[in-house]
């Protein structure tokens, strides 16, 4: 009895010791978010448990090897008892009601960060390889990069035009997988608390690209957050710098370089008047037409030392006329 009582408050104490380490040590990024507040609770008590079960172990563990230590001269098997119901019961009853337990707080968690805010603010994020496009449909803007005025739920709905992406900013702890497909949108939402600079990453392998796969995520005050809608439903008017905005907004420059480097597509530097040999040997001059049909059919002219079937296929779709005309005029103006 007297060893229980020894061991019990040495349990107690490293318990207490090894939870105050872990907590001290920062393991969570800042809690930037509304649902960042359950998640981090859920995860505090998980700590608290685990430490508790470390020392449950390790002190049962040490303690026996320091002062059951065999003799000299000792040959039998020990002090040892054999059967236990009581025991049995409680180590069965304890750890049940205790995964039980958290069964229903992690059901409580999940149910918070799903609370729907009729207010929300709608951003339709697109992934693409490798980047994203955020829109919002009821302000009439895209972006690449997502700003957010802090303390307003956003309802975000996500999908992909190629393979499965994932939407992750470790500040408001949520992810969520970016799905190809009319049907397969899925929502997320998160209240940002807290005004900063933060990221958006790819958290679902995606090819290539796929670690360069970021963009900005910028929480503002309410009022900078209008500024910059103002300043965005302006559009540029001179044709090349709108072309611009659609290479960054619909992602071309992921692929494509304006410095002469190729990334996975060819460079966009010196490209218009360029005399292109193709995949099948002949050679063609670029012009206006050839970049028409090499943005909304890019399989039928592949040029030398590129792959087919890597740039996405559906620009004709998703780029009105103009959009395409504006991306010309961009590219003719990189010499
Ligand atoms: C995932 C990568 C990727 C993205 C995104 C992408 N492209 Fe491409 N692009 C390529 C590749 C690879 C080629 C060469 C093979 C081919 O033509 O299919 C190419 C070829 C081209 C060419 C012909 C270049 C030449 O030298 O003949 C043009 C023009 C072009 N892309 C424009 C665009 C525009 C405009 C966008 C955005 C609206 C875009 N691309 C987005 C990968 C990409
Ligand atoms: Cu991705």
């Amino acid at each position: 009895m007297k060893h229980f009582i020894v061991v019990g408050v040495l349990v107690i104490i490293v318990a207490a010791l090894v939870s105050m380490g872990l907590g001290s040590i920062q393991l969570m990024p800042t809690q930037a978010s509304a649902q960042a507040v359950p998640i981090d609770n859920l995860f505090g008590m998980h700590v608290k448990v685990i430490s508790f079960l470390f020392s449950l172990i390790v002190v049962f563990l040490v303690y026996s090897i320091v002062v059951f230590r065999r003799k000299k001269g000792e040959e039998g098997d020990g002090d040892h008892f054999e059967g236990h119901t009581g025991l049995e019961i409680a180590w069965t009853i304890a750890p049940l009601a205790t995964v039980l337990y958290f069964s229903y707080l992690g059901a409580q968690a999940l149910a918070e960060t799903r609370r729907a805010d009729p207010q929300a603010m709608q951003v339709n994020v697109i992934g693409s390889q490798w980047s994203w496009r955020f829109e919002y449909p009821e302000l009439g803007i895209v972006s690449d990069e997502l700003r957010l005025p802090a303390n307003r739920q956003v309802l975000l709905k996500l999908s992909s035009i190629d393979v499965i992406h994932s939407f992750w900013v470790p500040e408001f702890r949520v992810k969520q997988d970016a799905l190809p497909g009319a049907n397969m949108v899925k929502e997320l939402r998160i209240t940002p608390t807290l005004i900063g600079d933060y990221k958006v990453r790819c958290a679902e392998l995606c090819g290539l690209q796929h670690a360069y796969m970021e963009s900005p995520v910028i929480v503002m005050e309410p009022a900078g957050f209008d500024a910059w809608v103002i300043r965005q439903t302006a559009l540029p008017t001179d044709p090349v710098d709108r072309g611009a905005l659609w290479a960054k907004q619909f992602g071309c420059v992921a692929c494509h370089s304006t410095d002469g480097a190729t990334i996975v597509g060819p460079t966009w530097q010196g490209l218009s008047g360029k005399q292109e040999t193709l995949t099948d040997g002949t050679t063609v001059t670029v012009d206006a037409d050839f970049l028409h049909t090499a943005i909304v059919s890019p399989d039928a002219q592949v040029p030398q030392g590129f792959a087919p079937g890597i740039m996405p296929k559906n620009f004709g779709d998703t780029l009105s006329a103009e959009q395409i005309n504006d991306i010309i005029a961009y590219i003719e103006s990189l010499k």
